[in-house]
């Protein structure tokens, strides 16, 4: 059984150095409601290759790692009910032959071990409201302090600690670098009140950084926090109330665990008449951009 199902056109280009953005399944499978989630897999897809970037999904699909997935596995990750998986979970899922949507954790593991140095999400996983007590920590962030790739996200969702998360990014010496900005973003907010230290002016920089990162000899990833513009960004007062329900809710229903994270994203969409929505395409359309530039900037530098 291969280990890592490198699709041909994605294996190509990282041969000849040329440019690839990894892309995760769990937005499609379990973040984005259905059908609008296969139209945004393709678009994203789109949007890359107009880029003149090689698009790489990546999932798990009947028990192999896949990187760069063909219209069976579009579906498989659109249209079926699949697991989420986070890196714990590949070796179970490799020896049942199952499927299974990869987190942020997952994906960088699978798309870093075939080469790729750029990876495109919507928001990363962190630290939960009340970890203290619950210990619910994503494992995208220790996943991020062994995996040497270059994440794009809108920051952290505004549902996390983010406080606590940025704590933690320092002590496991990820770099975070804002791009264009030192406001860290809350994923639908442009502004989550956090100011970074460090900003890259522009993918460039950002290539820099990471070659430089390389020889320093060491293996974490990188950060790189993409504010949605301010004039995309969700209303902040009606995302407060909206919130605000929606932990009310996941207490009442009483979820634990890795559906924390599904659970709130589909009642705040519901909640917010589809709005939170919209702003949850536009900010990862905007950090699949910024990726195809940094990926592009990367394959220059490195050629
Ligand atoms: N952010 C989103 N949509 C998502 C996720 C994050 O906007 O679907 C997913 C990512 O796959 C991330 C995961 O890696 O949630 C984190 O889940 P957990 O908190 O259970 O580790
Ligand atoms: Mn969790």
């Amino acid at each position: 059984m291969p280990t890592l199902n490198i699709a041909p056109e994605v294996a190509l280009a990282l041969a000849d150095n040329r440019p690839v953005v990894a892309l995760e399944s769990t937005i499609i499978s379990h973040g984005l409601p259905r059908p609008r989630n296969r139209e945004a897999a393709l678009e994203f897809d789109h949007i890359l290759r107009d880029k003149g970037v090689v698009p790489a999904t990546v999932a798990v699909i009947d028990g192999i790692p896949t990187v760069g997935l063909d219209a069976t596995g579009l579906a498989t990750i659109a249209d079926d009910d699949i697991a989420k998986a986070s890196v714990r979970d590949l070796p179970i899922l490799l020896a049942k032959g199952a499927s299974g949507a990869t987190t942020v954790a997952a994906t960088a593991h699978i798309a870093a071990r075939a080469g790729i140095r750029v990876f495109a999400t919507g928001g990363l996983g962190g630290v939960h409201r009340g970890a203290s007590d619950t210990f619910d920590e994503s494992a995208d962030l220790s996943t991020l302090a062994v995996t040497n790739i270059a994440v794009v996200s809108a920051g952290v969702k505004s549902v996390l600690d983010i406080a606590a998360t940025l704590e933690r990014l320092e002590t496991l010496s990820v770099p975070v670098i804002g791009f264009q900005t030192t406001a860290f973003p809350a994923f639908w907010l442009s502004d989550s009140g956090f100011t970074l230290d460090w900003s890259a002016a522009d993918a460039e920089e950002v290539a820099a950084i990471m070659k430089a990162h390389d020889d320093t000899g060491h293996g974490q990833g990188i950060v790189v926090a993409n504010p949605v513009p301010r004039d995309q960004q969700w209303d902040p007062a009606e995302h407060d109330h909206v919130l605000s329900e929606a932990f009310r809710a996941a207490e009442q229903a009483g979820v634990r665990g890795k559906a924390v994270t599904p659970f709130l994203l589909g009642f705040i969409v519901e909640a917010s008449g589809g709005r939170s929505l919209e702003v949850n395409l536009d900010l990862a359309r905007n950090n699949i951009r910024v990726a195809g530039d940094i990926a592009a900037a990367w394959s220059r530098l490195s050629a």
